[in-house]
């Protein structure tokens, strides 16, 4: 399929790649990028030779927020019947585990878009903000909500009040980001940890992506419910009896994500 505004790799078997290209705005994500962002990584999702994916900028930029040029004189009508933030309910339903590889500036929904992800990997040149206050608005697709949660309350004020930005070091400091390394390796990084999952088995790691986000969606008990379930349910699969046989027989699982 031919992309305008993104770029699509299979860096390694398993691994989907998709890179945001419109380095010309610093990656502003327009409509059409969103919709074909979406439609890549949902097309990946169903791809049963891809297990993770990962979602990149350039190494000079993730991406710069919402092409400010686009929406500055939007009505909410239009805004609404563009789905202008509601098509990032998709991205929310990806199955397979998605990680972002973050260089260089992740601001407003860039920054919302790599906390959409389910890790980020950051070059020791990213910086995270939520800058909207600086254009008499807030944020729209879930900073307030996953900073706070992510972060606390305190600095999650600061961000989205006083346009407080983090450095890839403080990122990793407060557990926004999973790890940082060179722009010359962030990179690859992302790709191997993706390969790293990719070689696991599906089914589990499916369950256990979601299971981890139902911690932030429920209380306590309600969550520990939903988790045992889950585990009984896998009993169920082809990977549970071979998991539990390959340790026992001191051999490697061959997993089949059944
Ligand atoms: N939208 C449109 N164009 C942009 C954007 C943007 N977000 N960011 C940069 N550009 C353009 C600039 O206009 C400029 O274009 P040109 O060369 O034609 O003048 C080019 O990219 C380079 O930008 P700068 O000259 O400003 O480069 P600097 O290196 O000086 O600064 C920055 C780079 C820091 C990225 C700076 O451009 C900046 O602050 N950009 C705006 C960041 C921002 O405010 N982001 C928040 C936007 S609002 C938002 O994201 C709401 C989210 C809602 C949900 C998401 C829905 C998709």
């Amino acid at each position: 399929m031919d992309f305008e505004n993104i770029l699509v790799e299979h860096p390694a078997e398993g691994v989907g790649l998709v890179r945001l290209n419109r380095p010309r705005t610093f990656n502003a994500l327009t409509g059409p990028l969103m919709d074909e962002l979406t439609m890549a990584l949902e097309n990946m999702d169903a791809d049963d030779l891809i297990r993770c994916m990962v979602l990149a900028g350039t190494d000079r930029v993730f991406a710069s927020g919402a092409d400010i040029s686009e929406m500055a004189q939007a009505t909410p009508v239009e805004l609404i019947r563009r789905a202008f933030i509601g098509r990032w309910e998709r991205l929310h339903r990806l199955r397979k585990p998605l990680i972002a590889a973050v260089s260089g500036y992740a601001l407003g929904g860039g920054c919302e878009l790599a906390l959409a992800c389910d890790m980020i990997v950051a070059s020791e040149t990213a910086v995270f903000g939520q800058p909207e206050i600086n254009l008499g608005v807030i944020p729209g697709a879930g900073g307030t909500q996953r900073l706070t949660r992510t972060l606390g309350k305190a600095l999650a004020m600061e961000m989205c009040l006083n346009d407080r930005r983090l450095s890839a070091p403080e990122a990793e400091r407060f557990g926004l980001v999973n790890r940082v390394a060179s722009v010359a390796s962030y990179l690859d990084e992302a790709v191997q940890l993706a390969s790293q999952i990719a070689a696991r088995a599906p089914l589990a790691i499916q369950i256990a992506k979601d299971a981890v986000n139902m911690a932030l969606e429920t209380p306590l008990a309600a969550g520990l419910a939903y988790e045992r379930n889950q585990f009984y349910a896998l009993f169920s699969t082809h990977d549970q009896k071979e998991g539990m046989a390959a340790f026992l027989e001191k051999r490697k699982p061959e997993w089949k994500g059944e």
